[in-house]
């Protein structure tokens, strides 16, 4: 094995997987990705995979038995491993919330003042809570822990919540976020500067690929006299381009806008006179 081969673990099966592998799949990296199969080695890319319970990977990454990682911010600051976080990847965002029956008031955190709490983020929670000043029992339990209340094991829980219709389905209700998370890479803190540098290649793989995501390339018509104004609405990379059309007095406008801003913009558009305007995606955005 070369020395700049990294080996990265990912999810085998599980909420993170789909857009683990997605995303190396965006960055050109080819490699097969069975159901069945347990590592892989891209064909066009110094990368190995290794497919994992999730759990395992941040141990994995600490010892150097995998170079870098795909995980839960949540799992990985419950284990507290000694790894390094590199990239924020913006997916299989959720969140650590406390929630307790439906029926019951609440006005703050005070609620949980001596209460029984089940959770399988016992760290997390306790954290949270004593830097709240709250003392109450964690009762850590490793799955299922929405139904705890009901059963009588607990008062309140502590979980992953995600669009919420767990908690609804049980008669819970989210009353305080304790931890926002969302999917991470984490890398081995001492690596060879040879695997550092494929990890940087593949860093800036991603950087493109993540910028690509939150920008639209817009096209547009436009008449001599609304040139200025419309320019003046397009940010664009450095500036618009604007390029002559065959009819006389009209001009074509090529520019790129960001996702968030999308409608607004296309709205002012329309009102300073832009016509025809194509919206496409961007697969890759190098600066
Ligand atoms: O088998 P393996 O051990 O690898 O996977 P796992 O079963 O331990 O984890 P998995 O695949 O369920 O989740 C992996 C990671 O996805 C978590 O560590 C989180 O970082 C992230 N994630 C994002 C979620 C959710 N969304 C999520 N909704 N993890 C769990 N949930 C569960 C939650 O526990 C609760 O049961 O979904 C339910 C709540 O969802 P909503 O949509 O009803 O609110
Ligand atoms: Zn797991």
């Amino acid at each position: 094995m070369s020395d700049s081969i990294i080996r990265v673990a990912v999810q085998k099966s599980g909420r993170l997987s789909d857009d683990s592998l997605k995303l190396f799949k965006e960055c050109g990296i080819k490699f097969e990705s069975g159901s069945s199969k347990l590592r892989s080695v891209s064909s066009n890319f110094p990368i190995e995979f290794l497919f994992l319970r999730d759990d395992d990977i941040p141990g994995y990454v600490e010892d150097g038995v995998a170079d870098i990682g795909v995980i839960g911010l949540n799992v990985l600051m419950e284990n507290e491993k000694q790894v390094s976080i590199i990239k924020e990847l913006g997916f299989s965002k959720c969140r650590l919330s406390l929630a307790i029956p439906r029926n019951e008031t609440y006005k703050d955190l005070s609620h949980f003042e001596g209460k029984n709490i089940a959770t399988s983020y016992p760290n997390l929670t306790n954290k949270f809570l004593l830097s709240k000043g709250v003392s109450a029992q964690t009762h850590e339990i490793s799955g299922s822990v929405e139904i705890a209340p009901s059963i009588g094991l607990a008062d309140a829980i502590c979980d992953i919540v995600s669009t919420g219709g767990t908690l609804l389905s049980n008669g819970l209700k989210e009353v305080a976020e304790v931890f926002n998370s969302q999917a991470v890479m984490i890398s081995n803190t001492k690596l060879s500067s040879d695997k550092k540098n494929t990890i940087d290649k593949l860093l800036f793989r991603i950087d493109s690929v993540q910028k690509a995501q939150n920008a639209k390339y817009v096209v547009l018509n436009v008449q001599e006299q609304n040139i200025e104004k419309v320019k003046s609405l397009l940010p664009g990379m450095k500036s618009p381009s604007v390029v002559p059309l065959a009819e006389e007095g009209w001009y074509s406008m090529h520019s790129v806008i960001s996702e968030n801003d999308f409608w607004d913009i296309i709205e002012s558009l329309r009102g300073a006179g832009a016509q025809g305007i194509l919206v496409l995606p961007i697969e890759k955005m190098i600066n």
